[in-house]
C-alpha cells in the first residue's frame, strides 16, 4: 500500500495577507486522513514544520540588487527544511503530500522532489507563479515559486531555490486566467506548456489534462501535482487570498485529479487555503476531496 506522508508547511510569508498559515489545520480538520484512507492509501501525519510567525520577523521586504521579494530570508529557511523532509520521505518510499501555507512552499517541495529524480510538474492554478523579484508587481513570493525552482532571474544565484532536476520542458500550467506581462514572455520564451481557461472551454478538461500529463511526464521519473485552490472558481473555493473569477468547476477539478491518479502521483501539494476567508471550511474540505481523487479514490 502506498504511504502518503502529510507534511504541514504553515507559512504566510509569501502572501499579502494573514490566514493562509492556518491552512494545514483547516485541511486536517476537514478530514484529510479519512479521505486518504478511503482512497486506499495509508496516511502518516508528520505534523507541521516550525514556522516563526511573520510578526516576529522583519515586516519589511528583502531588497535584492534589483527587485523585491518579501520575507525571502524566512522563505529560504522554511523551504530548505521542507525540501529535506520531502527528499527524506521520497527516499523512504513514501509519497509526500505538502499542506500550505502559501504557494511559496512549492520552492521547498520542488527542490526536495527533484533532488534524486527527474521531475515533471502540473501546476493547477489561476496564476502562472513565474514572476522574479524584478518582475513581480507585488513582491509576494507566492507569485514566484516556478521562477525560483527553474532558476530564473536572481534565483539563479540561490542554490536553495532552484530544483536541480526539474526542467521547463516538463512543466505544464493548467487553468490560467491571471498572467502578468513578464510571465507571458517567460512562457513563450522558455517553451513552457500552458493552458488557459479558454483552452479548457474549447477543448474540455479531459483532453487538456491528458496532454498535460503527456508533456509533464515525458522522459522523467515522476510527476509532481501542485494544486492551488484558487484554480477553482471562487464560488466553489471562496477561502483563498487571490481569487479570480472564471475558474474550473467542482466536477472538472475532480475529473482532472482522477486523471492524475491514473498517471501516478510522486508528490503533491495543496496550497493557498485561507480559513479566515472561507465559508464553513468548505475550501479546506474541497482540498481533502481533491487529494483523495488524486490518490485514486473511486466511487465503486
Ligand atoms: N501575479 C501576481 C503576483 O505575482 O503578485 C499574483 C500572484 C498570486 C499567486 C497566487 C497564489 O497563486
Ligand atoms: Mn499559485
Ligand atoms: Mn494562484
Ligand atoms: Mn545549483
Amino acid at each position: 500500500m502506498t504511504t502518503v506522508r502529510i507534511i504541514g508547511a504553515p507559512t504566510d510569508y509569501g502572501a499579502n495577507r494573514r490566514g493562509v498559515d492556518m491552512g494545514p489545520s483547516a485541511i486536517r480538520y476537514a478530514g484529510l486522513s479519512d479521505q486518504l484512507s478511503r482512497a486506499g492509501v495509508e496516511p502518516v501525519d508528520g505534523g507541521d514544520l516550525a514556522v516563526p510567525r511573520a510578526e516576529e520577523r522583519d515586516p519589511d521586504h528583502e531588497t535584492l540588487p534589483s527587485g523585491t521579494a518579501k520575507f525571502l530570508r524566512e522563505t529560504a529557511e522554511v523551504c530548505t527544511r521542507l525540501g529535506d523532509d520531502v527528499a527524506d520521505s521520497l527516499a523512504a518510499g513514501e509519497t509526500p503530500l505538502v499542506l500550505g501555507g502559501d504557494h511559496s512552499v512549492a520552492i521547498g517541495t520542488l527542490s526536495g522532489a527533484a533532488r534524486e529524480a527527474d521531475l515533471g510538474a502540473i501546476w493547477f492554478d489561476a496564476h502562472a507563479d513565474l514572476n522574479t523579484p524584478e518582475t513581480s508587481p507585488s513582491g509576494n513570493v507566492h507569485g514566484m515559486p516556478l521562477a525560483a525552482a527553474l532558476g530564473y532571474g536572481p534565483f539563479a544565484e540561490m542554490d536553495w531555490a532552484h530544483a536541480p532536476r526539474f526542467r521547463a520542458e516538463n512543466l505544464v500550467l493548467v487553468g490560467l486566467r491571471s498572467v502578468d506581462p513578464a510571465e507571458r514572455e517567460l512562457i513563450a520564451g522558455r517553451g513552457i506548456s500552458a493552458y488557459t481557461m479558454s483552452d479548457i472551454d474549447d477543448r474540455g478538461i479531459t483532453t487538456v489534462v491528458e496532454e498535460a500529463i503527456e508533456t509533464a511526464t515525458d522522459g522523467v521519473d515522476g510527476l509532481h501535482v501542485s494544486l492551488d485552490l484558487d484554480w477553482l472558481d471562487p464560488t466553489e473555493a471562496p477561502g483563498v487570498g487571490t481569487p479570480v473569477r472564471g475558474g474550473v468547476t467542482y466536477r472538472e477539478a475532480h475529473s482532472a485529479m482522477e486523471q492524475v491518479a491514473d498517471a501516478g502521483v510522486r508528490s503533491m501539494e495543496l496550497v493557498e487555503v485561507n480559513p479566515t476567508l472561507d465559508s464553513h471550511n468548505e475550501t479546506a474540505e474541497l482540498a481533502t476531496e481533491l487529494a483523495a481523487s488524486a490518490f485514486g479514490k473511486t466511487v465503486l
